[in-house]
């Protein structure tokens, strides 16, 4: 080996090293302000250019109506007309318009699924078409409306309301609570004939809906087939890692404590994740309970306090910061403090950190954070339900490549990450951010150039 291979390699090893042990330097920019209620955002796969926003009710000044809006990612506006608009859904504090899910081939189909509780405060999974079955279009046939499934709801809280497509399997997946009240007085999460404190999993390729046939009680007459998991409370935001397929839930707790639980792509049977039986990790009401053994357990908890009611969000896997892809983020409703970790069966938790102080940004406070969203490139945004507010978590310093804060943190390894991203076509490379194939060009290295010439001043 040459002595400059040598130097190379070592240059590299040094880069990786200091990416490894790299403090990641975040903020946020307010992309939006003036909504009502915004529960939740997402976008069609490869729709880089809008950004849905799902108001829970009040929009227009009406209490029982509720909208899905379409923010201009480009302009960063919002469209006057709404994409689509929910009439007479429920007003209680936990009811509304509460999931959206663009199908897998959206781009094809044009076809999109929500989750509301009506006027009679059941819950409704219905889909919808884009108008005119063109996916392009900025506003959804309101004549097209198909209910799916209903689930009458024996309280008002408590309703979930997430729903998403895994990634692997193109299955929709669909979260419910135990029904409400408090301490699930009918016993809902550990009853598996009730679709109540469950994580359904359908497929909504036809006309409605049918059960896969590798669906744990796939065939049961006892058991309810649209069952995955079960032994949730209020499963408030979940998500699969789009790259892995990993699944994560976040279980708001009743008195004490607040849990994500974990499932990994591989997995295929009927996990019970413990509600009533248990909270979190402590004993709750076993009276009638399976084994301990026979339940999943979460991987992360934490206690009340200022902190009351966990809100689940995601895996990083977007193109601005590449040293974060892999880092779990979720929040709590309450506290408003915001932390991330990174998760690997068998090892556990590792680089747990409170981003709260490092995602503040000066003039505005992000609180009521109801929901994370991702866009189509996996960019992550925080949703700030009582000041009407969408917040985008970006980096502090974008050609900082490798993370680092070690002064000074643009130097040559920035170069290496950058030629190295370049190399391997990763969407962190396109520093021009254009959009006309091929995005990975000549443009992106004079960018980086001029990018680095100016410097940045806060890493
Ligand atoms: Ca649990
Ligand atoms: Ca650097
Ligand atoms: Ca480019």
């Amino acid at each position: 080996m040459s002595n400059r291979c040598s130097s190379l390699a070592l240059l590299l090893a040094a880069g990786l090293a200091t990416s490894a042990h790299a403090q990641v330097g975040l903020t946020t920019v307010r992309v939006q302000t003036g909504l009502t209620r915004p529960v939740f955002v997402t976008a069609p796969p490869g729709d880089t250019s809008r950004l849905f926003v799902v108001e829970q009710r009040g929009s227009a000044g009406v209490a029982t109506r509720a909208d899905i809006r379409i923010l201009n990612l480009a302009t960063n506006t919002m469209l006057a007309t709404p994409f689509l608009t929910i009439n007479n859904v429920s007003i209680g504090s936990e009811q509304g318009l509460l999931g959206l899910a663009f199908d897998p081939n959206y781009a094809t189909n044009g076809r999109f699924f929500v989750n509301y509780t009506n006027s009679a405060g059941t819950t409704v999974i219905a889909r919808y078409t884009a108008t005119g079955g063109n996916p392009a279009s900025n506003t959804a046939d309101p004549a097209s409306a198909t209910t799916i499934l209903t689930q009458a709801q024996p309280f008002a809280n408590h309703n979930g309301g997430w729903m998403g497509f895994g990634p692997n399997d193109g299955y929709l997946y669909i979260s419910f609570g135990d029904g409400g009240s408090a301490n699930d007085p009918q016993n809902n999460g550990q009853n598996t004939n009730t679709l109540l404190g469950k994580m359904l999993r359908i497929d909504v390729t036809g006309a409605t809906y049918t059960i896969p046939p590798t669906n744990p009680f796939f065939g049961s007459t006892s058991m309810r087939q649209e069952i995955w998991a079960y032994g949730l409370r209020n499963p408030w935001r979940s998500s699969f890692d789009r790259l892995t397929g990993d699944f994560y839930i976040a279980d708001v707790g009743q008195d004490l404590i607040e849990e994500i639980n974990f499932q990994p792509a591989s997995s295929a049977t009927a996990i019970n994740y413990g509600w009533r039986c248990y909270e979190g990790n402590n004993a709750f009401n076993t009276t009638g309970c399976a084994p301990a053994a026979t339940m999943q357990f979460p991987i992360y908890t934490y206690t009340h306090g200022t902190a009351c009611s966990v809100t689940g969000g995601y895996v990083y896997r977007g193109c601005a910061i590449p040293s974060l892809r892999g880092t779990y983020f979720f929040a709590d409703y309450c506290s408003a403090q915001i932390t991330s970790f990174r998760y690997a069966p068998g090892v556990g938790v590792t680089q747990l950190t409170n981003r709260t102080a490092e995602l503040a940004v000066a003039g505005f406070t992000i609180n009521a954070i109801v929901s994370f969203g991702e866009d189509a490139n996996g960019e992550l945004y925080i949703v700030d339900q009582g000041g009407g507010e969408l917040y985008k978590i970006v980096p502090r310093c974008g050609i900082n490549l490798d993370s680092s804060t070690i002064n000074p943190f643009l130097n040559v390894n920035d170069f290496t990450s950058f030629l190295n991203l370049f190399a391997a076509s990763d969407c962190a490379a396109n520093c021009d951010k254009s959009t006309v194939a091929p995005v990975l060009n000549i443009n992106d290295f004079t960018c980086f150039l001029n990018s680095f010439a100016v410097g940045c001043s806060n890493p």
